[in-house]
């Protein structure tokens, strides 16, 4: 009896091991032994001025994008980089760049920056398609280095200018690169404008040929500097016309010349844009001094886009395709 437990118990001890064995041999062979590669992601704020409060992003590119970086660990322990950018225009070429840390009292141009971006860590480039690309390079640095002692700015230029290495306000985005961005706290305001149908008063509803399927989005972006940047995106433009978008004050309308409720001169601190029509989703922004709190809660005006389609008249608000309180 205690010889046969024995026995049993050794004979347990040998099939054990071996059912583990077998049981491992089962298994498809799709699951590596090696230890999970590592990896970080940062995220990217469009350039509002966060890094540079005086330099936020100053140009005709749309101020929705976003970025990311994927830093990965590779098999020889160098780092993978790839970079994500969202929002991006239908065939523009992004140039995506790592541009060391230096002190600017050393640099040609004052800048704390290389001007020469690193290619041994990112320069890449690539072509936007309206929606999400992304872009991968494999770096001489470790993926320690790169996440923990490598100091310099992740870049992305505007494709829409002439590249340049020192005006920071051509930088589509700016910030440490792989490092976690601090949050910005700054404020977006996204307001909706419908077809001009009378919504302000009645006697204004539009009275025209254009197409009624026009509409209007009005975005004010909190600057860095106390700034801000107004955008307005048209939907179901015209081709080749081009759409007069502007904020006109609120007025007493006894002390106005012809008694329209507003100023018939636009405000050209707050909005007077040209948007040209394209058949699809139109847009253009400016940099308004006002700031945030401003135009979004004290500002009185309102937005008028002017139809394209027949002679501008400030004093008819019958001609205004879009019309309602500014930023409201
Ligand atoms: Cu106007």
């Amino acid at each position: 009896m205690k010889l046969n437990t024995l026995k049993m118990t050794m004979a347990l001890l040998l099939v054990i091991p071996m059912a583990l064995t077998s049981c491992k041999k089962e298994e498809p062979e799709v699951t590596p032994v090696t230890p999970a590669a590592k990896s970080m992601t940062y995220d990217y704020e469009f350039n509002n001025g966060q890094v540079v409060a005086s330099a936020a992003y100053d140009g005709t590119h749309k101020d929705d994008m976003t970025a990311k970086i994927k830093v990965e660990e590779n098999s020889a322990g160098k780092a993978k980089i790839t970079v994500t950018l969202n929002n991006t225009i239908n065939g523009e070429m992004y140039m995506i760049h790592s541009h060391d840390a230096a002190d600017p009292t050393t640099t040609p141009n004052g800048t704390p920056y290389n001007e020469t971006p690193n290619s041994d860590v990112f320069t890449q480039m690539v072509t936007g398609n309206g929606a999400s690309v992304s872009v991968s390079q494999t770096s001489t640095m470790t993926y320690a280095q790169i996440t923990s002692s490598y100091d310099a700015f992740f870049v992305v230029h505007d494709p829409l200018q002439a590249i340049s290495t020192t005006d920071i306000s051509t930088y589509l985005f700016v910030g440490a690169f792989a490092r976690t961005q601090a949050a910005s706290g700054l404020s977006r305001g996204t307001y909706n404008y419908a077809f001009n149908t009378g919504q302000v008063a009645a006697a204004f509803a539009y009275s025209g040929t254009h197409t009624t399927s026009l509409s209007g989005t009005l975005n004010i972006q909190e600057l860095g500097d106390g700034q801000s940047r107004v955008t307005v995106a048209l939907e179901n433009t015209i081709n080749s016309q081009i759409y007069m978008t502007h904020s006109h004050d609120a007025a007493d309308p006894a002390t106005t010349p012809n008694n329209t409720p507003y100023n018939e001169t636009p405000n050209s601190n707050i909005c007077t844009l040209m948007i040209a029509g394209n058949g699809d989703m139109a847009y253009s922004s400016q940099i308004s001094t006002e700031s945030y709190a401003d135009l979004t809660t004290t500002y009185n005006g309102f937005f008028v886009v002017h139809d394209p389609l027949q002679a501008i008249n400030t004093a008819d608000p019958t001609t205004y395709v879009l019309l309602g309180s500014f930023a409201r």
